[in-house]
């Protein structure tokens, strides 16, 4: 007997006509699989190819860009705007919003499209992470960049693991595996476990020194309870809290002993990173929130690179953490 297992585009279509949905989300998400499954093919050649080196250019952030970055980039944008589907994007590798479908287009989709470039050298995993929120469909658009709370479906790929979570609004978050012939296939739902056995705790501990005060009071009693994971691509470190409960955070670096290099503001991008994993990690029964204790899917962007920090996890875990950052000295 022949076992054909269920596709992300099979689970996708019963979604869709279980709740009298159009058939325009498919075909969007159908792009953004595409796109993935190509910068899967390039980054599995990208040593023998050598393309895992700088391009040469300096993006808007100041950040050396990769050839990785151009590609994945330029094949993401070339699949949505295919797609038809699509009125803007904004994208990790362009300085300012990018309109595509103006008149046709329904969606909005903000993407890294190459995310955890300190792995791309090593071949080791990167994400490929993408939020879509809807046009307004009943008056005017006024292309307002949408918070996490007006996302529809947020997403990542592990590229190239193979893994692809997608979490769709009030649906909860599911994770898929890519088979032999390029589907992403095996539904599985994902829910952070209760358990504190399995959590863990991944964070950039070379800068532990540079946190508040308070952060690194919890860190130092708190910590050792937890197993330490950290691969320095969110779409990674996130996969496994997802998996095994736990926290993840990118906090502000508040106090660097080299003032000039602190990031009060944090790090990740809200919009492509942060509000990203907020919205899977909420599906998935978590919380997600910002070094003020602000909810995440609260903060509505006001530049489409606005940074953030992110605290991101099991529901205790954040509340503990909450109460720490918010503690008036
Ligand atoms: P890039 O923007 O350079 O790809 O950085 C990746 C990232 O935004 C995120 O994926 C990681 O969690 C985080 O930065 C790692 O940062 P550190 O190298 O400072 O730990």
């Amino acid at each position: 007997m022949l076992n054909f297992e269920h596709t992300f585009m099979d689970f996708l279509l019963e979604h869709q006509e279980r709740h009298n949905r159009t058939y325009h989300f498919l075909i969007l998400m159908n792009s953004l699989l595409n796109a993935a499954k190509r910068i899967q093919y390039y980054y599995l050649t990208g040593a023998l190819r050598g393309n895992l080196g700088l391009a040469g250019s300096v993006n808007v952030q100041g950040e050396n860009v990769l050839k990785m970055d151009e590609i994945a980039n330029e094949v993401v944008k070339h699949y949505l705007s295919r797609s038809g589907r699509v009125i803007q994007i904004v994208s990790e590798e362009e300085e300012e919003p990018v309109l595509m479908n103006i008149d046709g287009g329904r969606y909005f989709v903000y993407y890294d499209p190459m995310d955890g470039s300190s792995n791309v050298p090593h071949n080791l995993p990167i994400g490929f992470l993408f939020g879509v929120a809807k046009r307004n469909l009943e008056g005017p658009e006024d292309l307002h960049l949408r918070s996490g709370r007006e996302y529809i479906a947020a997403g990542m790929f592990v590229i190239p693991t193979g893994t692809f979570t997608i979490a769709l609004r009030q649906a909860g978050c599911w994770r898929f595996h890519i088979d032999e012939i390029m589907n992403y296939v095996k539904p599985t739902q994902m829910t952070l476990p209760d358990d504190r056995k399995s959590w863990e705790i991944s964070y950039n501990s070379a800068n532990r020194e540079t946190y508040a005060r308070g952060l690194q009071g919890w860190l130092a009693v708190n910590e050792k309870k937890y197993a330490f994971r950290y691969l320095g691509a969110l779409a990674g470190d996130f996969h496994r809290i997802l998996t095994n409960g736990g926290l993840f955070m990118y906090p502000a670096i508040v106090n660097h002993p080299d003032p000039k290099k602190n990031k009060p503001q944090g790090k990740l991008r809200l919009m492509y990173e942060a509000a990203v994993t907020a919205f899977m990690c909420c599906e998935a029964g978590g919380l997600a929130i910002d070094e003020n204790g602000r909810d995440i899917l609260d903060l509505v962007p006001e530049k489409p690179h606005q940074r953030t920090a992110l605290y991101l996890g099991s529901k205790q875990l954040i509340q503990e953490v909450l109460e720490v950052l918010t503690k008036k000295p």
